[in-house]
């Protein structure tokens, strides 16, 4: 698309300030002209053919001194004293072929609004408007069946007040730009000094509609009683309040396009999503709120950046009641739709206007989203995130993964909801699902150095924390071995259970014989786990048994005492009652003197006690230790089973995911 500015004429009504018209200033530090082109440069429409007449070196040199990235071509009118912008467009015609073109008159003003909606408009428009008085002397339209008619001074039936700003598609211009020629060469010298609307009124189809601007500005400076009005309307226009809401950590063009344009609708204020907003609907951010705050204080033109703390605008929209609220078309579609049309619905409620910018994602933003994703995924930054994640949440949730397949499930799996968006914060290395999943019992069979390939599969398509059931941790002298290796791996934490002898799976509770190890000698084990892991990220959590072996509230609460004594980081509580009244208990009973140390739960059997009322209690981290290897293990049964019962594959193929998209599942880099 091109741009054509008409800057021909003699701009005489404006009194002899020896300049052209379209150099008068409009505001502190924006001409006419300037703020045409500083728009244009915007918008990204770089070709602008400008035409010239009196002044023509002034002019000319004036674009240059602006020194915008755009390519302007003049072209000079040598007949202006005695012609009018027909013959101008006719003298520019050689640049204006196969193209669409933005005309505009160069001694107009625009709400950059209004430019926005002309620029989006699909057909062949002209700026209306509907609510303005038909001007006497000014540009009318007539209207008929939704589709411009003609254009010109003299019409007042079916009209409407209509400025000079026009978006043709190449075919409507190129019929109007052709008759234009017809009228300039026709030898008649009228048809040289008449508007160029002359010419498109004598074409029998025209697509051009009209778009209402309704109240907003959009006017042309003919007096010095037009430039007060637009300079008053502009000032107003500037005090407009914007809000913008970001909650990215990597600046790119299409953000740097979409904060111009909302600057230049008045004072913009940005919200920056909170880190834990950010959690829950993207990969964890890589520069915490702080930062992220402090880079866009320092973007120009950003007045005020706040946090949101949800996805939903609505709490700062009804607080700060903004004019405008400035978004990329992408919401317009997806799981982001709902959230834009709560802001709609908010926004006409008090008068507020919503302005979209088409989107366009930065090219190279997947290659550096791939290396953020690399770079979370590195140990260092793995390991510390669960502490991060605590802190920025209060409550971390966390599921089960035994394989790469299963750990993209809970790496990618996101949950859209009322506005708001939930994904699990870590991974459960689970010992009872890492060994069905190679089909052995859980006691202790599958070997570390099995696990640990489990976890390193696990880690090679995944950026999530990991938290990894180490059993009983054997002997002491072995578990500071599992403790190095773990943190070395980027594990965040190690779940030891204090069991000695054959370990069993907690579930059976008293059902097998399993004994709980003397607290002196799991205490020993957690001080040697403590003392040989190298950094302050890395967390061992000591599991009761008590619970589940039935020994007791009592019991279980000496011991979380003495295992936080002895350096543990974290307190996991045990239980297999449907109940929850036994976990309620030992939660109050141990929040009553310890507030800080962090309490995980695994809500396998007590599952109808939702996370909101663990966080309420002082949970820290809950842990979903089963129910992708659950949830698997019948589907996969029930395939076997159709295939057998009807000696073929066909029916079974309801219950499966398409081949084509198991292919596709997970894509090669
Ligand atoms: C596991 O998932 O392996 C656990 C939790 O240790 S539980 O099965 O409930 O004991
Ligand atoms: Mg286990």
């Amino acid at each position: 698309m091109k741009a054509l500015i008409l800057n021909s004429g003699r701009g005489t009504r404006m009194g002899n300030p020896g300049r052209p018209k379209c150099m008068t200033p409009i505001s502190e530090n924006e001409t006419i002209l300037s703020r045409q082109l500083n728009m244009l440069a915007e918008h990204g429409i770089t070709e602008i053919v400008m035409t010239t007449g009196a002044m023509e070196k002034e002019l000319v040199r004036y674009t240059d001194e602006l020194d915008l990235p755009l390519h302007i071509i003049s072209v000079y009118n040598p007949e202006y004293a005695h012609t009018n912008y027909i013959y101008s467009i006719y003298c520019a015609r050689a640049y204006l072929c196969d193209d669409d073109i933005l005309l505009m008159h160069g001694d107009l003003v625009f709400d950059e609004t209004v430019l926005n909606d002309v620029l989006r408009s699909r057909e062949s428009c002209m700026t209306v408007s509907s609510t303005a008085e038909l001007p006497e002397k000014d540009f009318k339209a007539v209207i008929r069946d939704g589709y411009i008619q003609a254009v010109g001074i003299e019409f007042f039936d079916n009209a409407a007040a209509a400025q000079p700003l026009y978006l043709l598609r190449r075919d409507d211009w190129a019929q109007w730009l052709q008759m234009i020629v017809t009228y300039c060469e026709s030898g008649d010298p009228a048809k040289r000094s008449c508007y160029a609307e002359h010419a498109l009124n004598e074409l029998p189809d025209k697509h051009i509609v009209p778009l209402d601007v309704k109240n907003r500005l959009c006017a042309e400076i003919d007096n010095p009683q037009d430039l007060e009005k637009v300079t008053a309307a502009l000032k107003r226009l500037s005090q407009r309040t914007v809000y913008m809401c970001f909650s990215t950590d990597i600046i790119h063009s299409a953000h740097i396009v979409l904060i111009r344009h909302a600057v230049r609708l008045g004072r913009l204020m940005i919200g920056v999503m909170t880190d834990e907003v950010v959690c829950s609907y993207k990969r964890f951010p890589l520069m915490p709120f702080a930062e992220r705050k402090a880079m866009f204080e320092q973007i120009a033109g950003v007045e005020f950046v706040i946090p949101q703390d949800s996805l939903s605008y609505q709490d700062i929209l009804i607080h700060f009641e903004p004019d405008i609220v400035v978004h990329g078309d992408d919401w317009t579609q997806g799981v982001q739709r709902p959230i834009r049309d709560e802001v709609t619905a908010i926004l006409a409620g008090y008068g507020g206007m919503l302005v979209e910018y088409p989107y366009r994602e930065d090219a190279g933003l997947a290659a550096l989203e791939n290396r953020a994703a690399q770079h979370l995924s590195m140990p260092d930054m793995r390991r510390r995130r669960l502490k991060q994640a605590m802190a920025m949440k209060g409550l971390v949730s966390a599921i089960e993964a035994h394989s790469g397949l299963t750990g993209l499930i809970a790496e990618k799996t996101v949950v859209y909801q009322d506005g708001a968006a939930r994904q699990f914060d870590a991974m459960w290395i689970s010992s009872l699902c890492d060994s069905a999943a190679k089909g052995k019992p859980d006691i202790g069979l599958v070997d570390m150095t099995s696990r640990f390939r489990t976890v390193d599969d696990i880690m090679e398509v995944t950026t999530k924390p990991i938290i990894f059931d180490g059993d009983s941790g054997g002997l002491a002298e072995h578990f500071v071995y599992t403790v190095r290796t773990l943190e070395r791996m980027g594990v965040s934490m190690v779940i030891i259970e204090d069991k000695t002898g054959l370990k069993k799976n907690s579930l059976f509770g008293t059902e097998v014989t399993q004994t709980q190890a003397p607290i002196a000698e799991f205490c020993e084990k957690i001080r040697a786990g403590k003392q040989a892991q190298k950094t302050s990220d890395f967390m061992i959590c000591a599991r009761i048994e008590s619970l589940i072996l039935e020994k007791g509230l009592l019991d279980a609460l000496t011991r979380a005492s003495a295992y936080v004594k002895a350096g543990a980081d974290a307190i996991m509580i045990h239980s297999r009652k449907r109940d929850p009244a036994e976990i309620f208990a030992f939660v109050n009973a141990f929040r009553a003197s310890d507030t800080v140390t962090p309490l995980v739960v695994v809500p396998t059997a007590f599952n109808t006690v939702t996370e909101e009322e663990f966080k309420k209690r002082g949970v820290n981290i809950v842990i979903y230790a089963n129910q992708l290897i659950r949830s698997g293990f019948p589907a996969m049964q029930h395939a076997a089973e159709m295939i057998l019962t009807h000696h073929r594959a066909l029916e079974c193929d309801e219950i499966c995911m398409p081949f084509q998209e198991i292919i596709r599942l997970i894509p090669e880099e």
